[in-house]
């Protein structure tokens, strides 16, 4: 018998006493029992964290959509798969039972093919929260294309540098999307996008807000009359197990951001059974995933982790404020949600309206409540844990990321005790460690420094498309064979960890990761400005907001500063989208710079965040008279 479904805290503790012990035997029982294969693996695990390479269950073929879909049909055809709460509440709701989602999903990907789409291919997937966003992930499973979700919030600048990154044949989008009380023109910013996309041959368009937009021929085709040809059967393709499944785009702290490439099996494997365990998943459960598919989060635990496990995972196109903010409340009454994760920033936001709104709806269906984007801060934990779940669910506060294709460190409901702000212990076949600075790894407990991971696990990113050497200059050069998250963290008295937030230039907004660099290099554009350095500072709602320092090319010169502000702003949202603006913008004639040339950012930090009682040493500074400057102007 394999450990897949943990039910107690001895269970756990063996069950992770396994996996660190014989990780291979322990993976390759769960892969074994669980999951179909068309044929076995040779070997179950290859690894080298110095190269770095590693590879699962190679050897062995598979279609990760048979595991999906197809082997459940004689149990669960008629069950609800995908259950769709579309924007307007006043839709109705649409139930896509599992035999209705497998054969939309061979739909699409007969079209995919007869457009010329074969194995290996990219797909760009630009689509909002729709059931075709889920089913064209699918799709290209199912023929063995590579898909790349662009989050539809993403200016046409940001798709198109993704879309060339990669190469993408073919790119599926709708005419609109629906955010709250706004439609949005996605069409048209894909059009945008694709004047600098020559490889793009095909735009496959769903109908969603009826708008009125341009198609252009030889190019764009309207999905639904080619999906009521289609054929409801489509031969799945054999894939090897370390064959890529998809490409997802992640910001780093320099330029470009980096696409980071998962494989079939191990993906496969890993978050089906996260998924199960840290939901505490049992049929018939409804659980609900607020997450954008554009993310990691929606990849691993709204369609790929539920549908491995013949779940009802919920599918909401719309947002927690419309039509006003008992919208995520009606949801959970509404469909009896059992399971709701859901990020720090949305809790904060829902926290801001107090208890009353959410009093008016019957909650008394959730079991488990999960958290995941950000570190959630003890006042919005305790929101959560009294108000929604009342004292009786239990919250996982769940740490991973892109790179880590499911959780990684998690309290297991019912299981693990719980601890507000901490992620608390591992998941099995997890093995984190705490360095310090000089290299040295932080043993026992009562310790803090940056967290890594010394042993592969099923699910880990295998690469960053075409760049293997910034994948291992980012996460395998600043510790000897160790995989570098690029978070701090400590680890308590009893062995749980808690995570304390970037160690890097990324910051996060609302749960979305942004690098500084990209950000400034789209303020430098402007034409006004000489020079700019941007620094994350706590923010009530969105956990962190940006603030930039901006120097001018002439400082003394009449114009006026708001309007250069909203300009600014203006090309952040047209090079990145609307996300990385910045809600403080101070303009300065210099910025604190060390001999070499560095901007210390941590000055910076400290003067947006308004502590600059103790700025730590500047004795390295170039200029220190700018930091008092700076202190004097501050928002
Ligand atoms: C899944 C996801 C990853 C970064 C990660 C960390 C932060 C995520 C967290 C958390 C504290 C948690 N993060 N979950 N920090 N507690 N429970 O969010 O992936 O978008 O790649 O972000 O998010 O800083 O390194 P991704």
């Amino acid at each position: 018998m394999s450990n897949y479904h943990i039910k107690h805290l001895e269970e756990y503790f063996q069950v992770y006493r396994k996996s660190v012990r014989e990780p291979e035997n322990f993976w390759e029982e769960i892969a074994e029992e669980h999951f179909l294969w068309r044929k076995k693996w040779d070997k179950v695990l290859t690894w080298d964290f110095t190269k770095p390479e590693v590879k699962w269950f190679e050897g062995a073929q598979l279609n990760i959509t048979e595991n999906c879909l197809d082997r459940h049909l004689t149990t669960r055809g008629d069950k609800t798969a995908i259950l769709f709460e579309p924007n307007n509440p006043e839709e109705p709701a649409e139930a896509i039972s599992y035999r209705q989602l497998y054969e939309r999903v061979n739909q699409m990907a007969n079209i995919l093919k007869a457009q010329g789409i074969q194995k290996g291919d990219r797909v760009c997937i630009y689509l909002p929260m729709i059931p075709e966003l889920a089913i064209s992930l699918l799709a290209c499973a199912r023929i063995g294309a590579i898909h790349s979700v662009v989050f539809a919030g993403f200016s046409s600048t940001a798709l198109s540098t993704r879309i060339n990154d990669s190469d993408c044949k073919l790119v599926l989008t709708s005419d609109g999307s629906y955010r709250g009380d706004k439609t949005i023109d996605l069409k048209g910013i894909v059009d945008e996008a694709l004047e600098s996309c020559p490889g793009v041959q095909t735009v496959l368009v769903t109908k969603r807000t009826g708008s009125d937009i341009q198609m252009k021929k030889g190019r764009d085709l309207w999905l639904q009359p080619l999906l009521n040809e289609a054929s409801t059967f489509c031969e799945a393709e054999s894939m090897g197990a370390e064959d890529p499944l998809f490409i997802l785009y992640t910001s780093g702290s320099t330029g470009m951001p980096k696409g980071m490439v998962h494989t079939i099996a191990g993906y496969m494997v890993y978050t089906a059974y996260t998924f199960k365990n840290a939901f505490q998943y049992r049929e018939p459960d409804v659980y609900w995933c607020t997450a954008d598919i554009g993310w990691i989060t929606g990849h691993s635990y709204i369609v790929y982790g539920p549908l491995a496990n013949g779940a009802t995972t919920l599918l909401f196109e719309g947002v927690p404020h419309y039509p006003d903010f008992g919208r995520f409340w009606n949801i959970i009454e509404k469909h009896k949600v059992n399971q709701f994760y859901t990020a720090p920033t949305a809790i904060r936001a829902l926290a801001k309206q107090g208890t009353e709104v959410l009093e008016q709806y019957d909650l008394s269906s959730l079991k488990v409540l999960g958290s995941v984007g950000e570190p959630i801060n003890e006042e919005a934990w305790h929101w959560y844990n009294d108000n929604v779940g009342k004292g009786k669910s239990p919250i996982i506060d769940s740490w991973w990321q892109t790179e880590t294709g499911g959780i990684m460190i998690t309290p297991i409901p019912y299981v693990t005790p719980t601890k507000p702000t901490y992620a608390t212990l591992p998941f099995p076949g997890i093995q984190p460690v705490l360095m310090d600075e000089t290299g040295e790894e932080l043993k026992g407990n009562q310790v803090e420094g940056r967290l890594c991971i010394k042993f592969p696990w099923p699910s880990i990113a295998r690469t960053i498309w075409g760049n293997h050497k910034r994948y291992k200059d980012t996460y395998f050069s600043t510790f000897k064979n160790m995989y570098f998250t690029g978070d701090g963290a400590l680890r308590d008295e009893v062995g749980y960890y808690r995570i304390t937030g970037r160690v890097d230039d990324v910051i996060i907004v609302s749960g979305h990761n942004l690098g500084t660099a990209p950000i400034e290099d789209a303020i430098n554009e402007h034409p006004a400005v000489a020079e700019s350095a941007i620094v994350g500072y706590p923010h009530d709602i969105k956990g962190n907001a940006l603030y930039g320092y901006v120097i001018l090319k002439d400082f003394g010169a009449t114009r006026d500063r708001d309007n250069l502000r909203k300009e600014i702003n203006q090309i952040i949202t047209e090079q990145i989208g609307p996300i990385a603006k910045l809600d403080k913008i101070q303009f300065t004639q210099g910025l604190p710079k060390t001999r070499s040339g560095k901007i210390m950012r941590r000055i910076l930090r400290k003067i947006a965040c308004k502590e600059t009682n103790d700025l730590g040493d500047t004795s390295t500074l170039l200029n220190p008279d700018v930091v008092q400057e700076i202190i004097n102007e501050a928002l």
